[in-house]
């Protein structure tokens, strides 16, 4: 996101510097294990095949397979990730302009070959996405092979019980994993809690960092602090009773009590989503 170190630290210095010089790719390893989103825990990822990495070498260096975001297998050559991740701020230049965009699925060590890399065929990102707000961060990757029926997280519905406020969550990530720059090799996940509307109303009436819209958007984290989405986790998914509730989006700082982690709503932009699909799949059809 536009004001969060991992981006802040790219806007503006990518254009005249290589990609790998601004990211903390070459920081030595921190002392203690790394550990994805603050408090969270490592995880495999054949256990949770839907999360995956969105990646460009070309921009981001290869030390981390070109990590820059996260994302979520919706069908089989679809992939949702934030709108933000996909701006001028965060990789320097339209992504038509990148060369080498890919998602990573299968690939729990970013430091391996495992898994698979397959090429992003065509991006959508959200026209209405307002980056003063954050509301619409949605962004629609359609992947130029299909990954396997069994990598494909189903998208919960307006009304499903998973949005409802108290719900255990998880998001997962291999972003900051202390909100110092610390990003991790290893895919990590953090449990949360969906809160309230009004916890997220309270905490982002409006500021530089965005403003809390409950329509688009979905609060969640834990009221003492401690576990959360962080720096290089957005576009991630936030799962709730095996379905997709929310994409990592923003929030003030990471883990901090009273200032929980805001998600995209995915309720919210399953029509765009199939709007998307759909006029891929109209492309593919010509
Ligand atoms: C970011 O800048 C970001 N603690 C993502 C998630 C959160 C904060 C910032 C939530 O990408």
């Amino acid at each position: 996101m536009r004001r969060g170190p991992f981006v802040s630290a790219l806007s503006g210095l990518l254009a005249p510097l290589a990609a790998a010089a601004v990211l903390p790719l070459a920081a030595p390893a921190p002392a203690v294990a790394d550990g994805v989103v603050v408090g969270g825990r490592p995880v495999q990822v054949a256990e949770h095949p839907w999360v995956v990495a969105i990646a460009s070498r070309d921009r981001f260096g290869g030390a981390r397979s070109g990590q820059f975001c996260g994302g979520a297998v919706v069908d089989r050559r679809t992939v949702l990730t934030a709108a933000h991740c996909l701006s001028q701020d965060v990789l320097g230049v339209p992504p038509s302009e990148v060369p080498d965009l890919k998602v990573i699925a299968g690939r729990a060590d970013l430091r391996t070959d495992e898994g698979r890399e397959v090429t992003v065929r065509r991006v959508w990102v959200n026209g209405e996405y307002d980056s003063l707000t954050n509301a619409g961060d949605v962004a629609v990757l359609t992947l130029a092979k299909s990954l396997p029926e069994a990598s494909v997280v189903p998208m919960a519905r307006e009304g499903s019980a998973a949005y409802e406020p108290g719900t255990a969550a998880s998001v997962y990530g291999w972003g900051d994993t202390t909100g110092e720059g610390d990003y991790a090799r290893t895919l990590r996940a953090a449990r949360v809690r969906v809160l309230s509307d009004s916890v997220c109303e309270r905490a982002y009436p409006g500021s530089v960092d965005g403003k809390y819209l409950a329509d688009s958007m979905l609060c969640a984290g834990e009221p003492e602090g401690g576990r959360d989405a962080c720096q290089g986790d957005s576009g991630g998914p936030l799962v709730a009773r095996g379905r997709l509730i929310g994409l990592v989006s923003w929030g003030s700082g990471c883990g901090q009590p009273g200032n929980p982690g805001v998600y995209t709503r995915i309720s919210e932009v399953l029509p765009l989503v199939s709007e998307a699909q759909r006029s891929a799949r109209e492309r593919a059809a010509e």
